[in-house]
């Protein structure tokens, strides 16, 4: 209500995904215009990147293996999520689909949006878009699941904007 008076829209994100990743630098880029060096997140990192005049209010989430139970936290309070996967990492794209999954089981998360955000796609040994797209298993997503597969380099700032643009689309 508060947002429709102010004329402001808000769209509230959290950012999962395996450890190394590349979620704190996506938000670093966002929010500062640079990735920075990032140390693995172990609780969580909040901020609000304004966009085309959007509120994005976006959690950032630790990917490690013993605190990826953490994310479900967020659900409940997010419009969609923001799975980010390491486009170089090939031997781990199975345990990026698992989680990947997981996730979009949570109750909480039936009415989410998700952005599969194919990050580092500056490294040369980056696995191709259609590698990424069937080692998720993304063809498997229920007709009803608003996705999309973007490719970003959030060192190079590359793909980013189209990322909000995506999300926010999602939320009208
Ligand atoms: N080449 C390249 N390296 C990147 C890119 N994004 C992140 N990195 C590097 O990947 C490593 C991990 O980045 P983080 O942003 O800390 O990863 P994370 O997903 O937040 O990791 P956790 O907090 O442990 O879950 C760092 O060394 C980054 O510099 C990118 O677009 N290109
Ligand atoms: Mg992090």
């Amino acid at each position: 209500m508060g947002n429709s008076c102010s004329g402001r829209r808000e769209v509230r994100l959290v950012l999962i995904g395996l450890d190394l990743a590349g979620k704190t630098s996506v938000l670093n880029k966002l929010k500062h215009g640079e990735a920075g060096s990032t140390t693995p997140t172990v609780g969580f990192n909040f901020e609000t990147v304004v966009f085309k005049n959007i509120d994005f209010n976006i959690w950032d989430t630790g990917g490690q293996d013993k605190i990826r139970d953490l994310w479900k936290h967020y659900y409940e309070q997010v419009d969609g999520i923001m799975f980010v996967v390491d486009s170089a990492d090939e031997g781990r794209i199975d345990e990026a689909r698992v989680a990947l999954h997981k996730a979009l089981h949570d109750i909480n998360l039936q009415n989410a949006f998700v952005c599969i955000v194919a990050n580092k796609r500056d490294l040369e040994q980056r696995m191709s878009m259609d590698s990424i797209k069937s080692g998720l298993q993304l063809n498997s997503l229920p007709e009803n699941r608003k996705w999309a597969l973007l490719e970003v380099s959030a060192l190079k700032g590359t793909g980013l904007d189209e990322v909000l643009m995506w999300t926010a689309k999602q939320k009208k």
